[in-house]
């Protein structure tokens, strides 16, 4: 156990002694710590500097692409692709594997990432987020790979996850397969913090989020479920809170630290739900089982599936073991 207020750079080097680890790692969490400072910076200026609005673009997913969004996704790429550490990236911007460019050193580390999460809530001031993955090949690159289906990793086979959480504070939480931790950015100082150790999300919550504009498409097991959730028909015997941001690193964030549950799944219009699998269910599966809660798809765990595409989307139920557990079961799940 670290001490409060250890900085990240010297957890990842306590962690990296701790596994006999070369320093790539390190390394790499190095350069994903630094694309959040300097996307916590746009963010929290994005108000004052002409950063705000949307491009003409959209992403692979059809979504419009913020300015922020983009800048978010440059950032961080550009950090990575100079890191000497990737093999290949993927991300929500892009439609397509993102390579290390000729002549550039490459590494073993795959990593996929949502630059930019629940953007289209940037410019009401809304939380947003970063979302990523890592994985790490046995092999250096030969000239044959074919880089898209590269990324398309196990769940089970991620060996880091984290997301960047930039609200009325940027916190970085982060999972090596050893708990889960979080750190606080001084802004003044330039360090991430740890400020929350070995986080553990409580076995059952009292609070349950989901987006019930769309209920009239809802299957009859999440209206069944969420009807319980509000009222005393549950193991609880009292009715959960409903908070909804509709960020999801918010939502998922609040659900680790209070418990609870949430909910993005599969309805009558959207059989696979909205969320991303490579780089928004599997490093959230991957962070919330560390901290003893789970994540399901509603037919089986998150982390047991394998993407058959980069940007493949999944229905997520994601939160306190038991609340999962109670919704996985009235959806069929094999739990
Ligand atoms: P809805 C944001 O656009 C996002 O991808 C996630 O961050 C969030 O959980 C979800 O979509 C919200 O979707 O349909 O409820 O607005």
């Amino acid at each position: 156990m670290y001490p409060i207020g250890t900085p990240l750079s010297h957890f990842v080097l306590l962690e990296q002694q701790k596994h006999a680890a070369t320093g790539e790692f390190s390394r790499l969490l190095h350069h994903l710590a630094l694309g959040a400072k300097m996307v916590a910076k746009a963010v929290s200026h994005a108000g004052l500097v002409d950063v705000l609005g949307e491009t003409s673009g959209a992403n692979a997913s059809g979504d419009t692409q913020k300015k922020l969004d983009v800048y978010a996704n440059d950032r961080y790429i550009d950090h990575l692709l100079n890191s000497g550490l990737i093999a290949v990236l993927g991300s929500e911007e892009c439609d397509n594997a993102i390579a290390v460019p000729e002549g550039k050193p490459r590494g073993r580390y795959i990593v996929t990432i949502d630059p930019l999460d629940g953007s289209s809530n940037i410019d009401c001031n809304v939380c947003v987020g970063t979302i990523f993955s890592v994985f790490r090949l046995d092999r250096d690159l030969d000239g044959n790979d074919d880089l898209d289906q590269l990324l398309l990793q196990p769940g089970d086979s991620q060996i880091a996850a984290g997301y960047v959480l930039y609200g009325p504070s940027t916190v970085l939480v982060l999972t090596t397969g050893n708990g889960v931790h979080g750190f606080t950015l001084d802004t003044l100082v330039g360090e991430f913090f740890l400020t929350h150790p070995n986080i553990r999300i409580p076995e059952r919550g009292k609070i349950y989020a989901i987006n019930e504009g769309n209920t009239s498409q809802w299957l009859p097991w999440t209206k069944d479920y969420v009807d319980s959730l509000k009222s005393d028909r549950n193991p609880t015997g009292k009715p959960y809170s409903g908070r909804y941001v509709g960020s999801l690193v918010a939502d998922a964030h609040r659900t680790l630290l209070y418990g609870g549950i949430f909910m993005y799944p599969g309805d009558k219009k959207n059989p696979n739900g909205k969320l991303r699998l490579l780089y928004e269910a599997f490093p959230m599966a991957f962070i919330l089982e560390q901290a003893g809660g789970a994540a399901s798809d509603g037919v089986q765990r998150i982390l047991d599936r394998t993407p058959t595409a980069l940007h493949e989307r999944v229905p997520l139920i994601l939160g306190s073991k038991l609340d999962v557990g109670d919704a996985a079961a009235l959806a069929g799940a094999r739990v």
